[in-house]
């Protein structure tokens, strides 16, 4: 029998904002076809933004993974992830000319400059491996989560918004997400208590943060 792991038993605990996070109004209104292309549109000018911001935190976790980890495949999991964003951004870029949305002129709003915040926070030296591998396990899992959850069976995704939930629904994204988590799960094995609470802890923060950022892209500009 497969032990349960501490992202799990947080994720039980932490149920209700879990919940939130992955299975928000604006991604519910995707999966029903009910979306306001209005919100669609926020969210896609600042999800950009927010990549960006996102890309100098990954090449932060690879550092660390190949300075701290012990264990070489962990930096071959990151690379990729880190990789991918370059597709990523070329993906933003088509999306923005197809919806008109300009990157240029859109500017951070205020959930989506606190998330940025909380990540450069992060990227201090003294926030733990584990620590930092739990926020990005989560920050990409509730992507995963969410997306996917518009391409489950039953869906009335409008075909225009199936690029976006393939790009982050797919099974090679929920591989790659395993595969993060079960390297946060290793090293949360080996943690001190203080530690283990403060992964908890962020845990829950970026569940916050992602509630905020689908917030913020429903409530438009
Ligand atoms: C807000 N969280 C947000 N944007 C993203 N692109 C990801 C996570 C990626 O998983």
């Amino acid at each position: 029998p497969e032990k349960t792991g501490m992202i799990d038993t947080w994720l039980d605990k932490h149920s209700s904002i879990y919940t939130a996070a992955t299975r928000h109004a604006f991604v519910v209104s995707i999966r029903d076809g009910s979306v306001d292309l209005s919100s669609f549109r926020t969210w896609l000018g600042q999800d950009y933004l927010f990549v960006r911001g996102f890309v100098p935190f990954v090449a932060n976790v690879l550092i660390r993974a190949g300075k701290e980890s012990g264990e070489s495949s962990d930096m071959e999991v990151i690379l990729g992830g880190l990789a991918s964003l370059y597709d990523e951004i070329e993906w933003f870029k088509r999306e923005g000319s197809k919806w008109n949305v300009d990157f240029s002129t859109i500017v951070p709003q205020k959930a989506n400059q606190e998330y940025r915040r909380f990540l450069e926070a992060l990227m201090s030296s003294e926030v733990k491996y584990a620590v930092i591998m739990t926020a990005f396990w989560a920050i990409e899992a509730v992507y995963q989560e969410s997306f996917a959850h518009c391409l489950e069976d039953g869906n009335k995704t409008p075909a225009e918004l199936t690029g976006a939930c393939h790009r982050w629904g797919n099974d090679g994204f929920k591989k790659y997400c395993l595969s993060v988590k079960n390297i946060a799960e290793r090293c949360l094995e080996n943690a001190s208590s203080e530690v283990l609470a403060e992964a908890e802890n962020v845990l829950v923060r970026v569940l916050e943060h992602e509630l905020a950022f689908w917030e913020m892209s429903r409530g438009g500009n």
